[in-house]
């Protein structure tokens, strides 16, 4: 067994990001001819940064779960650009004002602003209009699944979702009082619930499915945002892509400001259980979810 609790799942999610970044490498080299070169080439430069892949690959191993093969990619897809998306605004000057992502110089370092505004609302945007057109050409999926899948992945990005959790943040440096909790909840725990999620329901999976489904998700969110608060004090910034230390400049209530180092990363591995014990309500093959978790807990970077 290896540190994430599973032989093989070091080689299963490299194959399901290898998947994706063909994915996203052939769609950048097939730019419509009614978008804008400049718009679409500062799209595409920040989708193709690299990144962990995530929100994709979690989607994958749903979808797989539940009997779904490539019919699943233009969802997991569309998360990606939508996370991808919400970056890009989030670097910007308005928000958290970063020059790296993902290794690189963020978007509005490289095309100015004013793209970088267009570039992250086109994402968003083409992600859902992508997702529909290539969903609804799969034969064999139900159109009431995909509409609940694709509302799912709308909540998830909007006012109620990491939206909403973004203005809760952004509003924490003026002392407006949320919690941790509840910002991580809707700023980084929504979009992950919804790559759990959504893949469930566009398989049609049952309710008590997406209950239990819920439930993990909620809880690997959570997890992720405390390491995510974590490695931004001990993290390295090469490994990490971005800049370190920017929560403390600005004066953000994190986990590790209320709990302390040690205590968060005791919070993040005690979410992480919960979040596994959740599967124990589904009768299904669910030993990659649980290696997930185990992942995202012990993840440096
Ligand atoms: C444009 C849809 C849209 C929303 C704008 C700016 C904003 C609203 C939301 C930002 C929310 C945000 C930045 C949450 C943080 C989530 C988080 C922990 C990101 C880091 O994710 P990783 O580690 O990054 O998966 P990589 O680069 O690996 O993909």
């Amino acid at each position: 067994m290896n540190r994430w609790g599973s032989e093989n799942f070091t080689k299963y999610y490299d194959e399901k990001r290898t998947v994706v970044e063909k994915y996203l490498k052939d769609l950048s080299m097939n730019r419509p001819q009614n978008i804008p070169k400049m718009l679409w080439d500062s799209m595409m430069y920040s989708l193709l940064a690299g990144g962990k892949r995530v929100r994709p690959v979690l989607a994958m191993t749903v979808g797989e779960i539940f009997g779904l093969k490539e019919e699943v990619l233009p969802l997991a897809v569309a998360l990606e650009m939508i996370h991808t998306a919400s970056l890009v605004h989030d670097d910007m000057p308005c928000m958290d004002n970063d020059s790296l992502r993902r290794g690189k110089p963020t978007n509005h370092i490289v095309y100015g602003e004013s793209m970088a505004l267009l570039a992250g609302d086109a994402l968003f945007l083409y992600a859902i209009e992508q997702a529909l057109k290539n969903l609804n050409t799969v034969k064999s999926l139900q159109e009431s699944n995909i509409i609940n899948a694709l509302n799912t992945l709308l909540e998830a990005a909007g006012p109620a979702g990491i939206c909403g959790g973004q203005a809760m943040d952004i509003s924490e440096s003026s002392n407006f009082s949320f919690s941790p909790w509840k910002i991580a909840y809707f700023k980084t725990a929504t979009l992950l619930k919804a790559s759990v999620i959504s893949p469930a329901q566009l398989a049609g999976a049952l309710e008590f499915e997406i209950k239990a489904l819920t439930s993990y998700a909620s809880h690997l969110g959570i997890t992720f945002q405390i390491i995510d608060d974590v490695l931004d004090v001990i993290g390295e910034k090469t490994s990490l892509g971005k800049n370190p230390g920017k929560d403390k400049t600005q004066g953000k209530k994190t986990f590790v400001e209320l709990y302390g180092l040690e205590k968060s990363i005791e919070l993040a591995r005690l979410h992480s259980k919960k979040s596994i014990d959740a599967l124990r309500n589904i009768n299904r093959n669910t030993a990659y979810l649980a290696s997930f978790a185990a992942y995202l807990e012990s993840r440096t970077h």
